[in-house]
């Protein structure tokens, strides 16, 4: 296990965080075998939530600890559990004068966890119930037509929801890097709308962890950890990926500190078992919500992930009709493939609302036409350098250089491209390009003054993150999205016909 002292930006990667070995002091937890035989760890501040200190119950029964028909719940929801653990609220009881929510779920390793948080329930600030809420914000998230608009429309809802200061939706690009999409926040507190993100700031455990257990608070960034007790300590450590309690790496507190934030609630949104984007909600206070209202955002979660999903599918079919509209509209008014080149201005302006780049090109033999920013002209020539064994019709990069096609010719502005060809034999291409995207991110929000002195270095801060994302995206363009590769198979298609169009036009100029 790595020490707090050996954890530095350059490892945070490593840092087991599923076994953290401490719990926040919102909730206690006792865990050990499935047969509840013994209590094999508690953790410290049990006493605060059952009145017997944790010291004493290890090594005992369960039945020692706990009421037999607490027991008997817990048991009834671990033989529901399958592997595929879920957590699952067994109850609010009467505990030595405590009124006590029990919550228990299967850990991996077979092992079962129980946490005990505090059952007074927390006003929220509307009369409505947690799930009455969801229910409603999911509808008129939903009723939105576009993923985009869905996510401004959720974090409305979820903030309303959870009362967290700030509510964003984040998405991650492929590389685990991501972008602020999407805002609600209260009046005083600063906007991160647009701020991008290294991979690093998730680091990659943590997004695992985002897809296998969604929820995750932090409730208070100044709290002490709680250490959780074991009886033995040759013991597998706990794993704690299923617990909401789980303690918080360090160096994500040092971060959230620096960040001026006091308390933190996360869903992960998963698409299709990857992870596609975040809630994340920030408080400037510390802050607990009770374990409904963090259930009401699970589900409100997973409902908006299917929704992702479904409005996804319905915009690429949007696209895709688009394409073909567009297809059908050049054909008719092109017929050879001298005209493309010539009607190339005003149709270029056709496909760039197809895809999505910055410039683009036309390629044929050794005539070129450009529109809008494109790399030099030896470079379009370099990359677009035909290659009659080269089968691939459609292909893209979002870094040119990092995959060597540019021959060390100046690129300008340009990182991405994507190149679509008429056929194998045939050297007419059209050539997509995107800007390197760190010239078009706009850092939004004031940069906060960087923290030179926290104990993690200076990387820990939103301002030290956007220099990391400099350098990580150094010479990328936006990744192509599925989405454009849709248009682009369109547009291949067409050049296809165009040039078959042309070369019967030839052949019966010969005749
Ligand atoms: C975890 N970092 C996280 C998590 C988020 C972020 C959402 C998931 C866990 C949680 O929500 O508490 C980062 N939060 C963000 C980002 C936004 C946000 C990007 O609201 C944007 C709006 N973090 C770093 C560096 C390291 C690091 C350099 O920036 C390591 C060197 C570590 N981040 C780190 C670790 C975790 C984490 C270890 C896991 C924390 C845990 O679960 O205990």
């Amino acid at each position: 296990e790595m020490t707090v002292e050996e954890l530095s930006v350059e490892n945070c990667d490593k840092e087991p965080i599923h076994i953290p070995g401490t719990v926040q002091p919102f909730a206690a937890l006792i865990a050990g075998p499935l047969s509840l035989d013994t209590v094999d760890f508690a953790s410290e501040n049990l006493a605060e939530f059952l009145g017997i200190e944790a010291k004493s119950v290890l090594g005992n029964e369960w039945s020692s600890v706990l009421p037999d028909d607490v027991l008997h719940d817990i048991r009834n929801v671990l033989s529901f559990s399958t592997s595929a653990a879920q957590r699952e609220r067994v109850g609010q009881y009467e505990l030595r004068g405590n009124k006590i929510e029990v919550y228990a779920h299967r850990s991996p390793g077979e092992r079962a966890i129980v946490e005990f948080e505090r059952g007074e329930a927390q006003p929220l600030h509307t009369n409505r119930s947690a799930l009455e809420q969801a229910r409603l914000f999911i509808a008129r998230a939903g009723a939105e037509q576009t993923v985009d608009r869905m996510l401004k429309a959720a974090v409305v809802g979820l903030r309303s929801l959870s009362g967290y200061d700030r509510v964003k939706a984040y998405r991650y690009d492929d590389d685990g890097s991501g972008e602020v999409v999407a805002e609600a926040r209260a009046p005083d507190v600063p906007s991160y709308l647009g701020l991008r993100y290294p991979a690093w700031d998730v680091p990659a455990q943590a997004r695992a962890l985002q897809v296998k257990n969604p929820v995750r608070i932090t409730s208070d960034v100044y709290q002490e950890p709680v250490t959780v007790l074991a009886r033995t300590a040759d013991l597998d450590p706990l794993d704690m990926s299923l617990a909401h309690t789980r303690g918080v790496s360090p160096i994500h507190v040092q971060y959230l500190k620096n960040m001026g934030v006091g308390g933190t609630l996360t869903i992960g949104l998963v698409v299709d078992g990857k992870l596609w984007g975040m809630f994340a909600c920030h408080h400037m206070s510390p802050r607990v919500i009770t374990s409904d209202v963090r259930i009401a955002c699970e589900l409100f979660g997973q409902i908006m992930s299917l929704l992702v999903k479904e409005k996804t599918e319905s915009e690429q079919v949007a696209a895709r009709a688009r394409a073909a509209a567009a297809r059908q509209q050049i054909i008719a008014e092109t017929d050879a493939t001298t005209d493309l080149l010539k009607a190339f201005p005003s149709i270029s302006k056709v496909f760039r609302k197809l895809i999505n780049c910055d410039g683009m090109a036309i390629l044929r033999d050794d005539k070129l036409q450009t529109d809008a920013s494109v790399p030099s002209s030896e470079a379009i020539r370099a990359v677009g350098g035909f290659n009659p064994h080269d089968e691939d019709l459609l292909k893209g990069t979002d870094s040119l250089q990092a995959d060597g096609w540019h021959n060390g010719h100046d690129l300008g502005d340009t990182a991405g491209c994507l190149i679509v060809r008429a056929t194998a034999a045939y050297p007419l291409q059209l050539m997509f390009f995107r800007d390197e995207k760190i010239k078009k991110v706009l850092w939004g929000g004031k940069p906060e003054k960087k923290v030179e002195d926290s104990p993690f270095g200076p990387r820990i801060s939103p301002r030290g993150s956007f220099d990391a994302y400099q350098d990580e995206q150094c010479g990328r363009s936006e990744p192509w999205q599925l989405f454009d590769l849709t248009s682009a198979r369109e547009i291949q298609i067409m050049l296809t016909q165009i040039t078959a169009k042309g070369e019967r036009q030839q052949l019966s100029r010969h005749k």
